[in-house]
C-alpha cells in the first residue's frame, strides 16, 4: 500500500517535471486584418509557434489589387511597444489621405519577418515583390508557409502577443496596377535601396494586430481570440496526463520485470 502510494507520488512529481517542457507545445494566436488606406481589404491571420523554433503562418484575405504582389509582413520588434495598426487620422502627418509606410512604421514597428512565398524572410527580404504572394483575380490571397527556426528572428516567438501582421499594396487611382501616377514613387522603398518602385505597391492596405496585444501574459489561445476551439489550449494538461501515461507504463514494465526475475529467482533451486 505505501509502495503504491510512493509510486504515485513519484509519478505525479515526474508528470509535473515534465510540465515546462509540454509548455513548449504548439502556441496559436490570431488577427483580424483590417482596412488600410480605404482599401477594402479584410482577412484574418493566424500564427502558430510549433515546436522546434518553427513558425507557421495563414493568412486568407480579400480586397486587394487583383493580379497584384501583394508585400506582407509581420511587424513589432523583439522589445514589443507597438500596439497599434495606423489609422489616416492619427498618423496621416502629411494631411494628404494617403497613410504611407513612413507615416506608419512609428505605429506597426519595423518589419520582423518577411512573409515571402520561398527563401529568405528577413527584413531585407521585405520587398522582393517576385516572392510576395499575388491576389488573384478576385483579389483573393491565401497564404501558407511554415518558417524554420533558422528562418524566425531571436524574440519573435516570445512576442507572439504584441506582433502586427500588415500587408501592403493599394490601388489609389483604381486602374487595377500600380503605377506612379498616382502616388509616385516609394520614397520607403528608395530608402531601403529600392529604387522605381510606385508608392501603391508599398503602402498599407491593411493590418491586423494579434489579439489581445499589448497586454501582459502568455498569447491567448483559440477559443479567447474568437476563433475555433484551439486543441492546443489543453496542449499542457494532455501532456501532463501523456507522461504520466508513460511513467506508469514504464513503472509497469519495471515492476512485471521485477516480479520475472523474482521469480525466477525463486524457481532457481538452491545449488
Ligand atoms: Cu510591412
Amino acid at each position: 500500500m505505501s509502495r503504491l502510494r510512493n509510486w504515485l507520488i513519484f509519478a505525479a512529481a515526474a508528470a509535473l517535471l515534465c510540465l515546462p517542457m509540454s509548455a513548449a507545445a504548439d502556441t496559436t494566436v490570431k488577427a483580424k486584418l483590417v482596412e488600410q488606406n480605404g482599401s477594402g481589404v479584410s482577412g484574418t491571420v493566424t500564427l502558430t509557434a510549433l515546436g522546434n523554433g518553427r513558425l507557421k503562418v495563414v493568412i486568407h484575405s480579400q480586397g486587394l489589387v487583383p493580379g497584384q504582389p501583394h508585400a506582407q509582413h509581420i511587424h513589432g520588434s523583439a522589445h514589443g511597444g507597438h500596439f497599434g495598426c495606423p489609422t489616416l487620422k492619427k498618423n496621416d502627418t502629411d494631411g494628404d489621405g494617403v497613410l504611407t509606410n513612413e507615416e506608419a512604421t512609428g505605429e506597426y514597428g519595423t518589419v520582423f519577418l518577411a512573409l515571402t512565398t520561398e527563401g529568405g524572410a528577413t527584413p531585407q527580404d521585405g520587398l522582393d515583390v517576385k516572392r510576395m504572394p499575388v491576389a488573384d483575380s478576385q483579389g483573393r490571397l491565401d497564404y501558407e508557409r511554415t518558417f524554420s527556426a533558422k528562418a524566425v528572428p531571436d524574440g519573435l516567438v516570445e512576442h507572439l502577443s504584441s506582433l502586427h501582421v500588415v500587408q501592403h499594396g493599394i490601388d489609389a487611382n483604381n486602374n487595377g496596377k500600380y503605377d506612379m501616377e498616382a502616388l509616385g514613387v516609394s520614397t520607403f522603398a528608395e530608402s531601403l535601396g529600392v529604387p522605381n518602385i510606385p508608392e501603391e505597391a508599398t503602402d498599407p492596405a491593411s493590418c491586423g494586430v494579434v489579439q489581445g496585444a499589448g497586454m501582459s501574459g502568455k498569447p491567448r489561445g483559440g477559443v479567447e481570440t474568437g476563433g475555433t476551439p484551439a486543441a492546443d489550449v489543453n496542449a499542457p494538461l494532455a501532456a501532463a496526463g501523456a507522461s504520466l501515461l508513460l511513467m506508469a507504463a514504464v513503472f509497469g514494465v519495471s515492476a512485471v520485470a521485477r516480479r520475472l526475475s523474482h521469480s525466477a529467482d525463486e524457481g532457481q533451486t538452491p545449488a
